[in-house]
């Protein structure tokens, strides 16, 4: 048994701006609600330290650093995260201050108290939202939206930041092409639909520099049909 309650696994490439305070504010919010997490950073080499300043508060924070020699996106270090979590309940966040950390105790409860196996924090529902994004951000963000509507009834379906019951991961493949692990699990994840959205206010990062683009776009839209052919043939075979 693991002596971790919740495991948070955030993939990081150059956040070293970002990364103290939010090791700081994931345990400061876990920490008022009785959790015990162990947070991990899985960072792809960074050439800004990222990976040392973490390593640096390992102490007195339950932190744990794990290096990728190459960088790869956002994706394999998620699938990465996911294989190292120790707790019984993951959950996957941005390293940029984008997603809310006092959000975690809210969503771990709606899975421990058995509500959901899968719960992602969600801008477009009822109390969720962005904040100052610009015209063209918000209308791509529509647009993937729109796309992946046959593949799940999730709002927010492109969310970086979810928890889930590990039990979810069994007897399924989770090879996303891309960074959308949420999406996924939320298609191919054992969930029995016991799926919540908890409204978030997604921020804009705090300080460093975007990585994402047209290479994150072209995946989605590949990730998008890949989902899609895997939907249709489990509805044909269950005919
Ligand atoms: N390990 C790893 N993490 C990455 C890589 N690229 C991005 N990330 C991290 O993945 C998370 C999401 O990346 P972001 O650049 O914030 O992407 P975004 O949220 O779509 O875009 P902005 O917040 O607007 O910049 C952040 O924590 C990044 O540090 C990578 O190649 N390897
Ligand atoms: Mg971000």
């Amino acid at each position: 048994m693991s002596k971790f309650e919740l495991s948070i696994a955030i993939p990081t490439y150059n956040e070293a701006k970002n990364i103290e305070a939010m090791i700081i504010r994931v345990h400061d919010s876990l920490k008022k609600a009785g959790v015990s997490e162990e947070i991990i950073i899985v960072d792809d080499s960074s050439p800004d330290g990222t990976a040392e300043l973490a390593a640096k508060m390992a102490k007195p924070y339950p932190v744990r650093v794990y290096i990728r020699t190459k960088r790869e996106g956002p994706g394999p270090a998620i699938l990465d995260g996911i294989r190292l979590a120790e707790a019984p309940i993951a959950c996957i966040m941005d390293g940029d201050l984008s997603h809310p950390p006092e959000a975690l105790p809210e969503m771990y409860k709606l899975i421990k108290a058995g509500k959901a196996l899968l719960v992602v924090g969600s801008r477009h529902i009822r109390g969720g939202g962005t904040s100052k994004w610009i015209w063209y951000r918000k209308f791509f963000s529509w647009g993937a939206r729109l796309l992946g509507k046959f593949l799940t009834p999730v709002n927010d379906l492109t969310s970086g930041f979810f928890m889930f019951d590990k039990n979810i991961l069994e007897g399924t493949d989770i090879v996303p092409i891309g960074c959308k692990v949420g999406l996924e699990l939320m298609v191919k994840g054992n969930h029995k639909g016991k799926v919540i959205e908890y409204p978030i206010v997604f921020a804009e990062r705090a300080a460093g520099e975007s990585k994402m683009g047209w290479r994150e776009t072209k995946q989605y839209l590949q990730h998008l049909l890949a989902l899609s052919l895997y939907k249709l043939s489990r509805i044909l075979k269950f005919k």
